[in-house]
């Protein structure tokens, strides 16, 4: 099994479900800067010019929550639920209002911030983020309220829920997101910190 990642965020969540899983896969780490999300070989298996991407055997498959669940029903790992479909259905809608509003509310943040610094792209842009605090504070509502008394997004333990929807907002200070009024979104973050594929999701130095 392949998977090809850059250091962002959504190769992360499946890196750190690898790790946590205690998948073997071959880690081809791609250069973006270099090009190498458009080459021709790679456009061919991935043809939005986007990480992560698996190859495994007759599958290849883009999107990062596609390949979790995929890694899960490998590993036999319920953080992707395949026997309960009530939960199936609850981490699903997870994942879909993660793509639908949550990326858009907190992605500004994590594209000014973190990926500017990453790939040497410059000062973030203070006055799109001027712009962006309000969509982000309708969305955090939302997910702060649900979080309420609750320490994952679904099913009452880890999902691939937890990782597609922290993978940016686990930025939130140094990326100035506006959660300091969201108490429950912030211990939930902190709460995914004790876990170590998730604190350090990256390959060691000699994989990546
Ligand atoms: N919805 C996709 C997002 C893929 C995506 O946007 N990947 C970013 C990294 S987080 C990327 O490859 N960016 C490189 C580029 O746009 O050049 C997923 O979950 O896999």
């Amino acid at each position: 099994m392949k998977i090809y990642w850059i250091p962002a965020q959504a190769p992360m969540r499946v890196l750190a479900l690898v790790k946590h899983l205690g998948i073997e896969a071959e880690l081809i780490r791609i250069d973006p800067v270099a090009g190498g999300l458009h080459t021709p070989e790679y456009k061919a298996l991935n043809p939005n010019k986007k990480a992560p991407t698996l190859v495994d055997g007759d599958v290849t498959l883009f999107e990062s929550a596609a390949i979790m669940a995929h890694l899960c029903i490998k590993a036999g790992s319920d953080l992707w639920p395949t026997e309960n479909l009530t939960e199936q259905v609850e981490v699903l809608r997870w994942l879909t209002w993660n793509e639908g509003h949550w990326v858009g509310a907190v992605g500004p943040y994590y594209i000014e911030h973190i990926v500017k610094k990453t790939f040497n792209m410059g000062p973030p842009d203070r006055e799109l983020l001027a712009k962006s605090g309000k969509n982000c504070v309708k969305y955090a509502k939302v997910l702060d309220a649900h979080l309420a008394g609750r320490d994952f997004v679904a099913a009452n333990r880890l999902t691939i829920a937890d990782f597609a929807l922290a993978s940016m907002a686990r930025y939130w200070r140094e990326a100035e997101m506006p959660f300091e009024d969201f108490a429950n979104i912030t211990r939930w973050l902190d709460g995914l910190e004790q876990i170590p594929a998730w604190k350090n999701p990256w390959p060691d130095e000699k994989a990546a």
